[in-house]
C-alpha cells in the first residue's frame, strides 16, 4: 500500500465534510471530524470490503448509527471508491435527488447497510445483523459465513432506551463479532452531555456481558490495538473513543457549535488551516485518494478467496444460499399454504386467529428454513412458535426461536437487521398495544421496505380481563396511517392461511397481522387462488336480492356482521358482508376495484371494535361505525362487547336508523 501519513488520510474525511455541509449550508460536520480518526483506521485496516461489490455477502457491515454524521459515511464511500459516490454527490448534499441525504438511507445509496437518523436504531438494528450472521454461519459454516458488524454510536445513541435492550440482548447472546466504536465525544445538542448524564458507559457494557475499554479516539495507533483486541474476543465489544467534535475547527472544537451548522467561511478555513488541508473545496490530494482506493480494493482478494470457498458448496447449497439472501421465496411455501388452506374447509376450525396463525406456522416451517420468529417474552399467549422450533441461544445458534425478553423495541430494531443482513424472514411478537413500545423500529421498516411480520396478538377489548392498559383502541389506526406498512386483522382460519402468506411474500416492507385471543367461527367456506385477502377487502356473504345495507367489518367483527346480516333478512332488509382484512390495502385498490368491493347499497355501516379513525373513507362521513369511542374496560369479553354497544343488535339500529 502507498505509503501516507494516516492522519492526512482522516483530513480527507475532514475537508470534505466540511466542504459539504458549508456548501448545503446545513447538515453536521462536528461528528465526521472527530471520528475521522476511528473511520480511517477501520476503513484501511479491519474492515474486510471490496468497494467494487458492495454487496458481497461476506463483507463486514458497517453501521454508522450516528446517522447525522452521514458526511462521514458519504465521504468514506467516495474515497474507497464506491461507483455511485461521486464528489458531484458531495457536492449535492441534502439536496433532492442526490445519493447524499440528510441521513443515510440505504434503500436509496448503494453502500449504505441500514437507515439510521433516529437516534438509537443503528446500534439496535446492529444487533440483528451480528445475531443474522451468526445463525447464517451456524448452517453454511464458517468458510462462507464470517463477518464482522461495525458500528459507530455516538452520545445520543447510547442515551436511547433502545440502546439498553440492544446491549442487553448482544451481551447474553455472546455476539463477538459485534464492535461498537462510541463517539465519546461528551457533547450533544443542548451543550456538554454532563448536563443531562453522568453514566459510566464502558461500566455499563461489561455489565451487560461486554468487553468495554475507553481510548484515546484520536490516537490511530490505539484505536487499532483496540479493534485488534475487540477481534478476539468472546463477547461483543465497545470501545469507547475519546474524541474531540469537531477536531481542527480552531474555535467551535470540542463544543455544540461544531455539532450541527456549517462552521461559517473563517471556522472553515482556519480547521483547513489548521490540519494542512487545501483550502480549494472538495480537492483530496492524488497519493491521499490513492491511499483511500487502495484501501477500497483491499478486500479484493478476500472476496475472490470467498468465492472460491463458496464455489465448493454443492450446487443446491449454493442456489438455496442465493435464494435465501434474495428473500426469493421456496417453491414448497405455496404448496404447504394450498395444503392447510384445503384442510381447513374440510375441517373447519373454530378458534382464536392467534391459535389458527400458530397452526400455519406449524406448516410454514416445514416448508421455509429461513422462518425466525420470536417473542417478547409472550410466547405462550402469541402462539408463534413452531412446536420443532428451538430456541436462539450462545449454544445453539442453530435455534429459529429468539426469546427477546421484555424488549419489544429492541426485538423490532433487531428484526429490521436480521432481514436486511440478509438470509432470513424474521417474525416477532408482542400484544397489539405494544407496538407502541416498538413503532419507532416499525415506522423505520416501513420506509426501508424490511419485510417482517409482527405478529400482534390481543388485538382489541376481545381479550378481556386484562383491561383498558391492554385493550388497543388506537392502534389499527396508528399502524394504517404509517406508509407502507400493511395491517392484516383476519376474521378467520381462513383468513389468517392468506394473510400469513401475503405477509411473508412481501419482500418489500412490513405487515402486522393483528391477531384474536377470543375464539371466532370459520367463516370462509372457500379459499379461490386469486387470495381474497390481496385486495384489502371482498363480499364474503351476498345479499339475498338488491342490498340495501353494507356491512363493512374486520377480524373479530365480522362474525358480528354476519349476525347482523341475518337480522336485518330476518326483517325483510336485504343486506351484504364486506369483510375488511386490510383497510389500507382496499383504499390503495384501483378506483374501479375499489368501488365495486365497497358497492352502492345506500346505507353503509363499519363495525370494528377499535376507533372510527380511517373508516370514513369507506362508509363516508355520514355512515355508521359500530366500535370504540373510548378506552376499554375489564371485564369477561362477552361482557365488555355487550358493554361498549359492539353487537349485531346495535349494527341492526345503526342501519335502520340510517333507512329512516
Ligand atoms: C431519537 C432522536 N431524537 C433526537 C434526534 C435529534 N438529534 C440529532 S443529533 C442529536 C444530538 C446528538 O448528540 P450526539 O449523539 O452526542 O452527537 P454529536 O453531538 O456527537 O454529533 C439530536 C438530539 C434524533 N436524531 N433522534
Amino acid at each position: 500500500m502507498t505509503q501516507v501519513d494516516p492522519s492526512r488520510m482522516a483530513n480527507a474525511i475532514r475537508g470534505l465534510a466540511m466542504d459539504a455541509v458549508e456548501k448545503a449550508k446545513s447538515g453536521h460536520p462536528g461528528l465526521p471530524m472527530g471520528a475521522a480518526d476511528i473511520a480511517t483506521v477501520l476503513f484501511t485496516q479491519f474492515l474486510k470490503f471490496d468497494a467494487a461489490d458492495p454487496k458481497w455477502p461476506d463483507r463486514d457491515r458497517f453501521i454508522l448509527s450516528a446517522g447525522h454524521g452521514s458526511m462521514l459515511l458519504y465521504s468514506l464511500l467516495y474515497l474507497t471508491g464506491n461507483t455511485d459516490m461521486t464528489l458531484d454527490q458531495l457536492k449535492h448534499f441534502r439536496q433532492l435527488g442526490s445519493l447524499t441525504p440528510g441521513h443515510p438511507e440505504n434503500f436509496h445509496t448503494k453502500g449504505i447497510e441500514t437507515t439510521t437518523g433516529p437516534l438509537g436504531q443503528g446500534i439496535a438494528t446492529s444487533v440483528g445483523f451480528a445475531l443474522a450472521e451468526r445463525m447464517l454461519a451456524a448452517e453454511y459454516g464458517r468458510k462462507v459465513v464470517d463477518h464482522h458488524t461495525y458500528v459507530l454510536a455516538s452520545d445520543g445513541d447510547l442515551m436511547e432506551g433502545v440502546s439498553q435492550e440492544a446491549i442487553a440482548l448482544a451481551g447474553h447472546w455472546k455476539l463477538n463479532k459485534l464492535i461498537v466504536l462510541y463517539d465519546d465525544n461528551g457533547i450533544s445538542i443542548d451543550g456538554p452531555t454532563s448536563i443531562s448524564d453522568s453514566v459510566d458507559q464502558v461500566k455499563r457494557f461489561k455489565s451487560a456481558g461486554w468487553q468495554a475499554e475507553l481510548i484515546d479516539g484520536q490516537d490511530q495507533q490505539a484505536i487499532a490495538a483496540a479493534i485488534a483486541r475487540a477481534q478476539k474476543s468472546n463477547k461483543p465489544s465497545m470501545i469507547a473513543c475519546k474524541t474531540t467534535i469537531g477536531f481542527g475547527a480552531p474555535t467551535k472544537a470540542g463544543t455544540a457549535k461544531a455539532h450541527g451548522e456549517a462552521l461559517g467561511a473563517e471556522e472553515l478555513k482556519g480547521a483547513k488551516e489548521k490540519l494542512g488541508i487545501s483550502l480549494e473545496p472538495f480537492s483530496v490530494p492524488d497519493d491521499v485518494l490513492k491511499s483511500w482506493r487502495e484501501a477500497g480494493s483491499r478486500g479484493a482478494a478476500a472476496r475472490t478467496a470467498w468465492e472460491l470457498r463458496f464455489a465448493e458448496l454443492s450446487a443446491r447449497k449454493r442456489a438455496e444460499f442465493e435464494r435465501r439472501l434474495r428473500h426469493e421465496r421456496p417453491p414448497a411455501l405455496a404448496k404447504a399454504f394450498k395444503t392447510h388452506k384445503k384442510a381447513l374447509l374440510e375441517t373447519p376450525q373454530n378458534i382464536a386467529t392467534r391459535k389458527s396463525s400458530e397452526s400455519v406456522i406449524e406448516a410454514i416451517v416445514l416448508a421455509m428454513p429461513e422462518f425466525v420468529a420470536g417473542s417478547a417474552d409472550l410466547t405462550g399467549s402469541n402462539n408463534n412458535k413452531a412446536k420443532s422450533a428451538i430456541a436462539f441461544s450462545a449454544k445453539t445458534p442453530n435455534g429459529r426461536f429468539i426469546h427477546y425478553g421484555i424488549r419489544e423495541h429492541g426485538m423490532a430494531a433487531a428484526m429490521n437487521g436480521i432481514f436486511l443482513h440478509g438470509g432470513f424472514a424474521p417474525n416477532g411478537a408482542t400484544f397489539l398495544v405494544f407496538t407502541d413500545y416498538a413503532r419507532p423500529a416499525m415506522r423505520l421498516a416501513a420506509l426501508m421496505g424490511t419485510g417482517v411480520v409482527y405478529v400482534m396478538t390481543h388485538d382489541s377489548i376481545g381479550l378481556g380481563e386484562d383491561g383498558p392498559t391492554h385493550q388497543p383502541v388506537e392502534h389499527l389506526a396508528a399502524l394504517r396511517a404509517i406508509p407502507n406498512m400493511r395491517v392484516f386483522r383476519p376474521c378467520d382460519a381462513v383468513e389468517v392461511a392468506e394473510c400469513w402468506e401475503l405477509a411473508l411474500n412481501r419482500i418489500d416492507g412490513p405487515t402486522v397481522l393483528a391477531l384474536t385471543r377470543q375464539n371466532l367461527p370459520q367463516l370462509r367456506t372457500d379459499a379461490p387462488a386469486d387470495n381474497p385477502c390481496s385486495h384489502g377487502a371482498y363480499q364474503l356473504v351476498a345479499p339475498q336480492g338488491e342490498a340495501k345495507v353494507s356491512l363493512f367489518a374486520s377480524g373479530s367483527e365480522v362474525e358480528i356482521a354476519v349476525a347482523a346480516q341475518k337480522q336485518l333478512g330476518e326483517r325483510g332488509i336485504a343486506s351484504r358482508v364486506v369483510s375488511v382484512p386490510s383497510l389500507e390495502l382496499l383504499l390503495a385498490q384501483p378506483v374501479e376495484k375499489r368501488k365495486a368491493i365497497i358497492g352502492n347499497a345506500p346505507v353503509k355501516v363499519a363495525i370494528e371494535a377499535a376507533v372510527r379513525f380511517g373508516w370514513d373513507a369507506v362508509i363516508g362521513p355520514d355512515g355508521a361505525f359500530v366500535g370504540m369511542h373510548s378506552f376499554g374496560a375489564s371485564a369477561p369479553v362477552k361482557d365488555l362487547y355487550k358493554h361498549f354497544g359492539i353487537t349485531a343488535e346495535a349494527a341492526v339500529n345503526a342501519a335502520l336508523k340510517q333507512l329512516g
